[in-house]
């Protein structure tokens, strides 16, 4: 468990928020820094209180069940039990980020996500698995989109909702992103369903826990579940007509290897896959 996006100086690139300074022997609580002052920033359209937000508990009494479930959200951390501070707000199991409040999350404590990696072989012309000219060893691809908010290629993953379970989180958001389902006729929309719970069955679970995302701040932070959904024989997911949607602009088969720039942690997730199928990296 590491950061280092919320080493940058700002927060979350092009916003006018700046993060306070955080050397690398910084970022654990346990280490002294008398001087750390962070600004407490939570974005306007937060404190708005969209119904998936939390209420702020800077300014209300609100009743939150912190390390526990609390009616249909889950406040549990996959790393244990988190701290609360003086202030009753929870705080991030890393480190210092340079921010405290919610900044552009909506949980205070762990802020939910799912992420599906959907994977298949390369293939030639003639179907034939292609392998890498150095290592030798076949060549994975996923499906990556790129995000809306940062610009940056990613795993077409997202929030759980409340009382959501994972396995629907994942194919909701695949379907949202990667296949555009929000904008898909309604008659067409039962049979890609049951392509996608198809596919989806079998999965492996690659990660649980935090999630290196430039959003964290001392007091939210993302985690996720990421699981593999893989087609060997490339004939059921390999026949998605694969469309951009949502909270995605741009999505396509990606070939798997260590050059791979992707959002928050996502390279280190689709390194553990490419391991899981002893494929190229
Ligand atoms: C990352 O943010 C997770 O790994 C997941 O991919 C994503 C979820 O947030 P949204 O895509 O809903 O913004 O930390
Ligand atoms: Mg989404
Ligand atoms: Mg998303």
């Amino acid at each position: 468990r590491k950061h280092k996006n919320c080493l940058s100086k700002t927060y979350c690139r092009d916003d006018k928020q700046n993060r306070f300074p955080v050397q690398e022997n910084q970022i654990v609580w346990e280490a002294s820094y008398p001087e750390y002052d962070p600004d407490d920033f939570t974005m306007p359209h937060i404190l708005k209180g969209p119904v998936w937000a939390d209420p702020n508990i800077r300014v209300v009494d609100a009743d939150i069940q912190f390390n526990d479930i609390d009616g249909k959200h889950d406040r549990r951390s996959h790393h244990g039990p988190y701290k609360i501070d003086d202030e009753g707000s929870p705080l991030n199991p890393v480190g210092r980020t340079g921010l405290r409040g919610r900044g552009t999350l909506g949980k205070w404590g762990p802020n939910h996500a799912a992420d599906p990696v959907v994977t298949r072989w390369k293939r030639d012309k003639n179907n034939k698995i292609v392998c890498d000219k150095e290592t030798n060893k076949p060549i994975l691809q996923f499906v990556a989109i790129v995000r809306r908010d940062h610009g940056d290629w990613a795993i077409p993953g997202g929030m759980v909702d409340a009382g959501e379970s994972l396995s629907v989180t994942l194919k909701r958001e695949f379907g949202e992103e990667a296949l555009n389902t929000l904008e898909i006729p309604i008659d067409q929309r039962d049979v890609l369903k049951q392509h996608i719970d198809k596919i989806f069955q079998n999965g492996t679970e690659i990660y649980r826990g935090y999630v290196d995302d430039p959003r964290n701040t001392d007091n939210s932070w993302m985690e996720t579940q990421v699981y593999n959904f893989h087609d060997d024989d490339g004939q059921s997911v390999g026949i998605f007509r694969l469309n951009a949607g949502d909270d995605a602009t741009g999505v396509k088969w990606t070939d798997i290897n260590r050059n791979l720039k992707l959002f928050a942690s996502h390279a280190d997730f689709i390194k553990s896959v490419a391991e899981l199928h002893n494929a190229h990296w």
